[in-house]
């Protein structure tokens, strides 16, 4: 146990000198702070922090300034607190948090300069070029404040444009100055800070999903064309009952398009109240996320969205979850304390080499020419699993968080021969499941490409046409037309079809099933339906 933390305990705070004065030298000792064990890897160890309880609760600061090295203000950065009223800037709460850093020999990371959440309506109710003025001139003024300021050296420059799906966020900003806002932000930060590390912030992106790797399109995109971002922020707001994402896997990609790579806001939530399985389940997911951070050199460190459970953002927005942070609601260390301890030590404690046990054999449902639905039934873990992998032989076709995955991008009539592996936070895998056989239906064929119109219509009914144009070879072809209720395909030409409810599929007739390389071939059918006016447009597969 560390000085701090016997003095915590003792009652004898108050007799404690200046944090960094009782920094020992690298190496860092088992018994030390997360601070020092973390600087003796060079990285940080942070924590946001909120004004009212630095001004107002001593133990609060000194668990604050000795285990830390890396503050963020968890609110009096962002656009409310800073300018409240257009040009009427308030530096209090966030000079506050500097003044703190300076104090304890700590890093700021700046939070947070452009974001839909938090922005004062009169921002919200601005023109496109206001807007875009008013967003250059903040930057301009809060980043300005502190460029000189050694202990302020990073920015989350934009938080949170993406949309889970990984669109970009129709925020005000995207509807108002579309996706141009992002680069102009950051260069405006760069323009006020030259050495600061600008970077862009979000949730839900830790592992590799669409929002993640829309992420990563844009950062390699914004950085080919010399938009300043330097940095990933990756918030890891995680929760024990969804399992842990790929973390280091999605670290070390963004890590290789040459940007730094931090963990923001970290918290990892449960299903309150907590008890013995949860918390240990929590301090793996700590652990990992932290030992992730210690194997990718690019990762400079990890923030904890606050570190006691009596302040933290998790039960207001998700009623009946909490006990998301390290220390409880009395300042006791938990289990996950000691897992980002010992993570940032070095490992002291023994490494989890039980696999988790072989999942069920997967069943395959919705098998189209291109995709698949596979379940099976979950396996168990001496800790938790993490995920899964699904292999046609040795090569991995998809990966997923839970029992159930949809394959995409098959080749349609083909065998898949597919098996399961369950995989756990410290990479231990299972033994393969039993494997499943499919074949995926046939499709219009590789490269081709099927285009509908509507050749003719009558009150009642129309004659349709359907030309396919295929880039390389093919010698067969299938194609589906889905169209809403009340249509029926009575005939059909140049084809064979099959219905199967509103979905029609025209497979080709014994003669016109080759196409070569650039060549099309066209079909055609003539439908009734019960509307009037224009035929009703199908959904072509
Ligand atoms: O923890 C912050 C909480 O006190 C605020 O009420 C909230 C307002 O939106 O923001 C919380 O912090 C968020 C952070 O700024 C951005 N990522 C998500 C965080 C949790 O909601």
């Amino acid at each position: 146990m560390s000085a701090i933390r016997r003095a915590i305990l003792a009652g004898t705070l108050a007799a404690l000198p200046v944090v960094a004065a009782v920094l020992p030298a690298t190496p860092a000792h088992a018994s030390d702070t997360l601070r020092a064990h973390a600087e003796a890897r060079g990285k940080f160890i942070g924590t946001a922090v909120a004004t009212s309880q630095l001004a107002n609760e001593s133990t609060y600061r000194t668990i604050a300034a000795s285990e830390f090295s890396q503050i963020t203000a968890e609110n009096a950065m962002k656009w409310d607190a800073t300018e409240p009223s257009q040009n009427q800037f308030n530096f209090s709460g966030a000079d506050q948090v500097v003044a703190f850093a300076e104090a304890n020999d700590q890093q700021v990371h700046g939070h947070t300069l452009v974001w839909h959440s938090q922005t004062p309506s009169w921002v919200q109710n601005l023109g496109a070029d206001a807007m875009r003025s008013a967003m250059q001139n903040h930057i301009a003024r809060v980043v300005g404040r502190y460029a000189s300021n050694p202990v302020l050296k990073s920015w989350d420059v934009v938080n949170e444009v993406f949309e889970e799906n990984g669109s970009l966020r129709n925020s005000f900003w995207y509807q108002r100055l579309g996706e141009s806002y992002i680069a102009d932000a950051f260069r405006a930060a760069r323009a006020a800070d030259p050495d600061a590390r600008l970077c862009i912030n979000d949730y839900n992106v830790e592992g590799v999903n669409a929002k993640s790797t829309a992420m990563y399109n844009l950062v390699r995109s914004l950085r080919a064309q010399n938009v300043p971002v330097d940095c990933v922020g990756l918030q890891s707001h995680l929760a024990i009952q969804y399992g842990f994402p790929n973390v280091q896997e999605n670290m070390q990609r963004f890590a290789d398009l040459g940007v730094e790579v931090r963990v923001t806001e970290l918290d990892v939530r449960m299903q309150t109240p907590r008890n013995t399985t949860k918390d240990t389940t929590q301090a793996t997911y700590y652990s990992n996320v932290v030992k992730a951070c210690v194997a990718v050199s690019r990762c400079s460190g990890v923030t904890i969205w606050g570190f006691t459970d009596r302040y933290s953002w998790v039960p207001d927005t998700f009623p009946g979850e909490g006990a998301a942070l390290i220390y409880d609601e009395n300042y006791g260390e938990k289990p996950s304390y000691t897992a980002v301890h010992d993570a940032l030590a070095g490992g002291t404690t023994p490494d989890d080499t039980t696999p988790p046990s072989t999942p069920g054999k997967p069943a395959a449902s919705a098998i189209t020419a291109t995709g698949a639905t596979l379940t099976w039934t979950a396996s168990t873990d001496n800790r938790a699993v993490s995920g899964y992998d699904v292999y046609r032989g040795t090569t991995k076709l998809a990966s997923s968080a839970t029992n159930s995955v949809t394959l995409t991008g098959l080749t349609p009539e083909t065998a898949y021969t597919v098996h399961v592996v369950a995989r756990d936070a410290a990479g231990n895998t299972s033994a393969n499941s039993e494997t499943t056989a499919f074949t995926t239906t046939a499709g219009s064929g590789t490269g081709c490409t099927p285009a509908y119109r509507v050749v003719n219509s009558w009150p009642g009914g129309f004659q349709g046409e359907v030309k396919i144009t295929c880039s390389g070879p093919v010698t067969s072809w299938r194609v589906t037309l889905t169209y809403p209720s009340g249509v029926n395909i009575t005939q059909s030409w140049s084809s064979t079809m099959s219905a199967s409810g509103n979905a029609f599929s025209f497979s080709n007739a014994a003669w016109n099933g080759s196409i070569p390389a650039g060549g099309s071939t066209t079909f055609g059918f003539i439908g009734s339906w019960s509307g009037t006016g224009t035929p009703p447009t199908p959904a072509i597969s």
